[in-house]
C-alpha cells in the first residue's frame, strides 16, 4: 500500500511536507484531517521566534543559525513570513537566495509564507505549518517575521523563546518600542555589531530594561552583539537561547498553553465564521447587513445578536 500524505510528512518527506503547506496554505479541507492525524506526533520541536524591523538581517542571522545548528547534529525547520505582497515575489526570492547555502541538505526545510491571503488568518497558518515542520521531525524550528503588525508580534510572542533583533544607528530602538516588540524579547540580538554605534543600542536596551524591575526568580533578557553576515556572536545567541531554555521563568508549558488557547480560539472564531458565511446566511444577506449597518437602520451589536439567534436555531434544527 502507497504511505498516506501524513505517513510521508510523519517520515520526514521533503515533497511530503511541502505539499501539506500548500493544503494548508490554500485552507484546503484536506490540511484540517491531515493536521488531526499529525497532531498527536508533535509536541516534540523547540520553537525560536526572531523578529524585528524591516531589513535588519533576521533571513541571513537564521541562516547562520542553522548552520551553526547543523553543525550540531540538529535539523531545521524555518519559516519566513514575508512582508512583501505574494505578487512581487521579490523578499521570496531574497530569502531563498540567502538561504541557498543549505540547499541540498535534507536536514533543513525551509518555507517562505505569504502575509497576505490566508482566509483563516496569518498566526494560524504560521502555527499550522509549523506543526508540519514538529510532526516531520524537525528538532529546532525557526520563524522570522517583520516585527510591524499584530500577527507578526503574535505569531513570534507564541513561540518557545521570542528573539527581537534590533541594529545600530537608526532609531529602530524608538521604533521598536512603539511597535511593542521590546516587551515580547526574551532575548535581544543587535545586529550588524560591524557597523559604527552598536555599543550606543546595546546601552539604549540596556537602559529601557533596566526600568523594570527583576526579582530573583525573574528571567531578564540578555542583549548579544553579532554580525549576521560573519557568523560573529551567533554561538553566544544560541547560548543564551539555550540558557533562557533551562530558566524556570521561561516554562515552556506556560508558553504551550498559551499557543493551545490562542489557537483553539481562532479555530472556533473562524469555523463559526464560516459557518454562519456559508450556512447560515448567503453572501447577500450578510452583504444587506453590511449595508443595513452602514445606512445606520441596525446597529452592529443588534445585528450580531440576531446572526447568532440565527445560527443557534440553525444548529438545533440541523445535525
Ligand atoms: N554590515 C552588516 N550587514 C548585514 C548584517 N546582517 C545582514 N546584513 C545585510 O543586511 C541586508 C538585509 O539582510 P536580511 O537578512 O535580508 O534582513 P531581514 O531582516 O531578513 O530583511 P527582511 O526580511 O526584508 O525584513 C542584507 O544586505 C545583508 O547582507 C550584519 O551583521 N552586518
Ligand atoms: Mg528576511
Amino acid at each position: 500500500m502507497t504511505p498516506t500524505l501524513s505517513e510521508r510528512v510523519l517520515a520526514g518527506e521533503p515533497r511530503a511536507i511541502a505539499r501539506a503547506m500548500t493544503l494548508i496554505e490554500n485552507e484546503r479541507p484536506e490540511a484540517a484531517a491531515l493536521l488531526q492525524r499529525i497532531f498527536p506526533h508533535t509536541g516534540r520541536a523547540f520553537l525560536v521566534g526572531i523578529t524585528g524591523p524591516p531589513g535588519a538581517g533576521k533571513s541571513t542571522l537564521v541562516d547562520r543559525l542553522a548552520a551553526h545548528l547543523r553543525r550540531a547534529g540538529l535539523t531545521v525547520g524555518i519559516v519566513a513570513v514575508d512582508p512583501t505582497s505574494p505578487y512581487s515575489g521579490g523578499a521570496v526570492l531574497g530569502d531563498r537566495v540567502r538561504m541557498q547555502a543549505h540547499a541540498g541538505d535534507a536536514g533543513v526545510f525551509i518555507r517562505s509564507m505569504a502575509t497576505r491571503g490566508h482566509l483563516g488568518g496569518l498566526a494560524r497558518a504560521t502555527s499550522e505549518v509549523a506543526l508540519v515542520l514538529d510532526a516531520a521531525g524537525k528538532d529546532v524550528i525557526v520563524i522570522e517575521t517583520v516585527g510591524v503588525g499584530q500577527d507578526e508580534v503574535d505569531i513570534v510572542r507564541m513561540a518557545d523563546v521570542s528573539v527581537v533583533t534590533l541594529v545600530p544607528g537608526t532609531g529602530d530602538e524608538v521604533q521598536a518600542i512603539k511597535a511593542g516588540i521590546m516587551e515580547i524579547a526574551d532575548v535581544f540580538a543587535v545586529n550588524k555589531a560591524d557597523r559604527e554605534g552598536a555599543d550606543r543600542t546595546v546601552s539604549a536596551i540596556e537602559t529601557m530594561l533596566s526600568l523594570n524591575t527583576y526579582g530573583p526568580g525573574d528571567w531578564k533578557p540578555p542583549v548579544v552583539r553579532t554580525t549576521a553576515t560573519t557568523g560573529s556572536g551567533v554561538d553566544t545567541l544560541w547560548a543564551e537561547i539555550g540558557r533562557f531554555r533551562e530558566h524556570p521563568a521561561a516554562s515552556r508549558l506556560a508558553r504551550r498553553r498559551t499557543r493551545a488557547g490562542f489557537r483553539l480560539r481562532e479555530l472556533l472564531g473562524h469555523r463559526f465564521l464560516r459557518f454562519v458565511e456559508h450556512e447560515v446566511l448567503g453572501p447577500a444577506e450578510l452583504e444587506g447587513y453590511y449595508e443595513r449597518i452602514a445606512a445606520r437602520e441596525v446597529d452592529p451589536y443588534t445585528a450580531a445578536a440576531e446572526i447568532m439567534a440565527l445560527a443557534l436555531g440553525r444548529q438545533e434544527k440541523g445535525t
